[in-house]
């Protein structure tokens, strides 16, 4: 049975500290959806000198099997981006997840906080479910509970993310309320999302409807972060558009996806608004937009693939940058930990 959520008692969130937590799955490559509703703006935060950790997600990332050579790769190809992208580990906190056993500790409390009748609305899980979800992990139905918990267990304030992850914060803050309500404590925050900028959803280019993912099964979807210029080139050239010019006003692309999510990728790359994109390009058909969009893409992605390159020759190097973090990330999760255990009535008398 789902129980209603109440509002807390206490007002919480000004005992916090302002401290951001984000996570990327390892589940793949990263794409230009990853970098632009995410990296590039764990980047600015990380710049306003704002508290920030960042994690590879690895435990969610086995939520669907994962090859165990590819997934050690992709943590280490995504830590790289982080890093290529211009998170320094030195002011942020980069780590993988499965280093810091708190997450999944606090992911479990968070299994028998949050209600069945929560997680069966996530539309995340029915689109990856889709039509087979008997047969799907038991993990991925738990997901967002464990998103929760990476979150929560740092105290963390905010969280940025793109547009596809903002009903799992939702779900985020109704665990932190009934936690909190259960146990008549203010301990939790209540996080605020950070979704902001052009490109918060960033849509395949065979499809203007659907998200660009790492895990659609066509490469043509979308750019990866590992791609050279030619590749770029060729995917931007064949993304999938209309025979009609670049309107005059952001109005005229309301019913054409595909041209709208190219006019959002260069406004997000270019640091403009879609208004003043469309505005520059009024009335250029897209032989002409495609190629400045790739020269566009190519000078933004390509210095940053070419440091994932000269990382990665480097796999040590990643890993103890990864295991400092997870350091750094545990002398601020455990005591938060001890503390849930404290509250929920777990007895912790071992030497
Ligand atoms: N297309 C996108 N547009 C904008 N933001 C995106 N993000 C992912 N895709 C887009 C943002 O990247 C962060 C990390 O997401 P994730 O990789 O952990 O999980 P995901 O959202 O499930 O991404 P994928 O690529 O679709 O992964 P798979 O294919 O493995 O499920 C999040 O902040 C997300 O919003």
């Amino acid at each position: 049975m789902s129980e209603p959520v109440q509002t807390p008692q206490i007002p919480v969130n000004a005992a916090f500290k302002p401290r951001i937590f984000s996570g990327i799955q390892p589940s793949g490559g990263l794409t230009l959806g990853n970098y632009l509703g995410a990296l590039k703006r764990f980047v600015q935060k990380q710049d306003e000198g704002i508290e920030t950790i960042y994690c590879m997600v690895d435990m969610h990332a086995i939520t669907t099997w994962q090859d165990p050579a590819k997934l050690r790769h992709a943590t280490r190809e995504g830590a790289a981006a982080f890093i290529a992208a211009g998170i320094d580990p030195a002011r942020s906190i980069l780590f993988n997840q499965s280093q810091v056993s708190a997450h999944v500790e606090l992911g479990w409390i968070f299994n028998c906080v949050a209600r069945m009748g929560w997680m069966s609305r996530m539309t995340q899980f029915k689109d990856k479910a889709g039509k087979n979800s008997e047969n799907v992990s038991l993990g991925l139905y738990a997901y967002p509970a464990l998103m929760a918990a990476d979150i929560l267990t740092y105290h963390a304030t905010m969280v940025p993310v793109g547009e596809d992850q903002k009903q799992h914060l939702e779900l985020t803050r109704d665990i932190a309320i009934k936690f909190n309500n259960d146990y008549g404590v203010a301990f939790f925050p209540v996080v605020d999302p950070l979704i902001e900028g052009a490109a918060t959803r960033v849509m395949s280019l065979r499809d203007g409807t659907k998200k660009m993912s790492k895990s659609d099964p066509s490469d043509q979807s979308r750019i990866n972060l590992t791609d050279d210029a030619d590749m770029i080139a060729a995917k931007i050239r064949k993304s999938k558009t209309d025979s009609d010019p670049l309107p005059e006003t952001l109005d005229g692309l309301k019913d054409r996806p595909e041209a709208r999510n190219l006019v959002n990728i260069y406004a997000a790359l270019a640091d403009m608004s879609p208004d003043q994109v469309v505005t520059q390009f009024a009335g250029a058909q897209f032989g002409t937009f495609k190629p400045a969009l790739v020269d566009l893409s190519v000078a933004k992605l390509g210095p940053i693939t070419a440091e994932m390159i000269r990382l990665m020759k480097d796999p040590a190097e990643i890993d103890r940058i990864l295991g400092t973090g997870a350091d750094r990330a545990d002398a601020i999760a455990r005591p938060i930990v001890d503390q849930v255990y404290e509250i929920t009535g777990m007895i912790r008398s071992r030497r």
